[in-house]
């Protein structure tokens, strides 16, 4: 009977942190449906330039059909950028991942950032004066050099984030939807050059937030061979 009471025990266990482990995922896109304007639908601004390009499966084991590619013009640094409306809730979330191609040294940097409601109203407020602020809620921003060629994945806590605009908001990143705030609001993903000679030019591919455990260091081990 003891038996079968800790068999139920380690099932309720091992179905609780399953549904737990699914639910710490919330994949923003990967682009797979070949929409850039639909779920989610990204805009775009600046001269930025945006493709929808065929994976080729061999660079890496994860990889799908389909990736984002993003290039433009590096003569004034800020090429442009895309953005997206999320309006969640990221209690359950403390990091985002992504894929990146790089193709070398001068890819170009890429800024990510994200929007948290601190006025309660689920919209974010353009400054009336300079349309490149905002008036009431946080901005976030994390900043990644592209300085490799092939793809590799980023994992970026969200304690990396900084905020950019210390006179708005509450300057505490919270985008939780506690009360009436609507958490998570918008995201921006912003590619500057690194080189005016050189066009910058990524992909991005899975891009998704999700609970991030800090794999432990390994314990150093020594034998008596090694003093
Ligand atoms: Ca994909
Ligand atoms: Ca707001
Ligand atoms: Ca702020
Ligand atoms: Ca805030």
């Amino acid at each position: 009977m003891k038996n079968k009471i800790l068999k139920l025990l380690l099932l309720i266990l091992l179905f609780t942190s399953t549904v737990c482990a699914a639910r710490s995922v919330y994949l923003i896109d990967d682009f797979e449906d070949g929409e850039i304007e639909r779920t989610p639908e990204w805009w775009d601004f600046g001269l930025i330039e945006t493709s929808l390009v065929e994976n080729n499966k061999e660079e890496a084991s994860y990889l799908e059909q389909t990736s984002l590619g993003l290039k433009g013009n590096p003569s004034e640094w800020y090429v442009g950028g895309i953005g997206t409306y999320l309006g969640i809730d990221t209690s359950p979330y403390n990091a985002i991942k992504l894929v990146v191609r790089g193709k070398g040294i001068e890819s170009g940097f890429l800024r990510i950032e994200l929007y948290d409601d601190d006025n309660n109203n689920w919209v974010v407020e353009v400054h009336e004066q300079d349309q490149s602020l905002v008036e009431f809620d946080d901005k976030f921003v994390y900043s990644q050099k592209v300085d490799w060629a092939g793809w590799k994945v980023l994992i970026i806590p969200f304690s990396y984030f900084v905020d950019d605009n210390p006179d708005m908001g509450d300057n505490v990143f919270n985008p939780v939807q506690t009360g009436t705030s609507g958490g998570l609001l918008q995201m921006q993903l912003i590619l500057l050059a690194t080189n005016k000679e050189v066009v910058p030019d990524i992909r991005i591919d899975t891009f998704k937030l999700f609970y991030y455990v800090k794999p432990k260091p390994q314990k150093a081990t020594y034998s008596d061979d090694d003093w």
